[in-house]
């Protein structure tokens, strides 16, 4: 508890450019729960480097998803937004718990597998212990819950794991967390192949729509987006593409599947991605606006970058302390 306050986590990689699936899964959750917990929001640049990234461009990045935070709604003079590499106690924890995680769990995760097969030529001991420093950034600030999509809940379990591994051997030290898993955008799939979630490394430009893409483009690629030939809008498993576009519908309006289904009952495909289409682009016009305005705004981040990393050490350095102190490391001379 931090002022009277549970706490929440979270945090993304800046490895590429945010989709439509990133908002809807991850960050629009994040905006709807930060009034009601202490919140540590994270650009993950540790994280990014367990795959080669261009320095520029990963500092270009890193500094367009801090805004990005900001923009989608979260007031950073409320909610700690900051740089994982400001902060280097994730780091020192994650050594530790290093030494608290075994091969094997390591072993069974799906995203290094997955990792590892795209990345043969780098398959490198920080893609392997990823989840280590997830469970080193979720641990350090004593976080109750996690907002999540669903591809990162295997990674929720082994920081669990962990956690209670350590309390077991050491007494109570970590608050156990709790992902949370948004109903509406969960899992958005590719505009061109919808049964497979899209993604900000896909190839295709057309599979996935950018949170900066222009009005028209975003018109454009749904009207693109793969359906089938039943002809009927309907909200069920066997018409994935029809289901993808009700979901993003869905999500961006706040109407149910149903209400959805409904309102475009008797229309044809051609409405509904017209519709579907406008609805991305007004949800998506006042992110693209605020962007815009704070990117002029220098100094302001500036500072924001410099406060929050300075709130995020405190809390962080609380638990690292007292970790390092439960393994048996000496303390400090003061
Ligand atoms: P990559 O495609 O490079 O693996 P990604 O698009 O999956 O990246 P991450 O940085 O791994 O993005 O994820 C950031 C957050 O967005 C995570 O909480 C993840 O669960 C969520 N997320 C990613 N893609 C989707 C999607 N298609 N639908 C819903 N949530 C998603
Ligand atoms: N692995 C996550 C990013 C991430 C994260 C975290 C999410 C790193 N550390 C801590 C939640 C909490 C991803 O790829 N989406």
């Amino acid at each position: 508890m931090i002022n009277d306050k549970k706490v929440l986590f979270s945090g993304m990689q800046a490895t590429g450019n945010l989709t439509l699936g990133n908002y809807l899964g991850a960050l629009k959750n994040w905006v709807a729960l930060s009034d009601e917990y202490e919140c540590f929001y994270c650009v993950v640049d540790e994280h990014s480097i367990t795959v080669r990234q261009d320095p520029a461009t990963l500092r270009r990045r890193a500094r367009a998803l801090l805004t990005l935070y900001i923009a989608a709604g979260l007031d950073p003079e409320k909610n700690c937004i900051y740089y994982q590499s400001h902060v280097s106690g994730h780091a020192e924890l994650a050594w530790i718990l290093n030494c608290f995680t075994y091969m094997g769990e390591l072993n069974r995760m799906t995203q290094f597998k997955d990792k590892a097969a795209k990345h043969a030529d780098n398959i490198n001991a920080g893609l392997f212990t990823y989840p280590v420093l997830m469970a080193a950034d979720i641990l350090l600030y004593q976080a109750d819950v996690v907002p999540v999509g669903i591809d990162q809940k295997q990674h929720l379990e082994i920081t669990r794991d962990i956690a209670m591994r350590f309390n077991s051997l050491y007494g109570e030290t970590f608050t156990i967390p709790e992902p949370y898993i948004g109903k509406a955008g969960a899992k958005i799939m590719s505009l061109q192949s919808p049964d497979k979630k899209m993604s900000k490394s896909d190839e295709n430009p057309n599979a996935s729509i950018y949170l900066m893409d222009d009005p028209d483009t975003i018109l454009r690629k749904c009207k693109r987006a793969v359906t089938d030939s039943e002809g009927c809008i309907c909200y069920r498993d066997e018409q994935p593409g029809v289901k993808n576009l009700l979901n993003i519908y869905s999500a961006c309006t706040g109407k149910t599947p149903e209400e959805a289904v409904a309102e475009f009952s008797g229309k044809g495909y051609g409405e509904l991605k017209m519709a579907v289409g406008e609805a991305v682009v007004s949800q998506l016009r006042p992110l693209q606006e605020e962007v815009a305005r704070l990117e002029k705004d220098k100094a302001y981040i500036d500072r924001i970058i410099k406060d929050n990393a300075e709130k995020a050490a405190y809390y962080a350095n609380k638990t690292l302390r007292k970790v390092q102190r439960k393994v048996g490391f000496p303390d400090r001379i003061r």
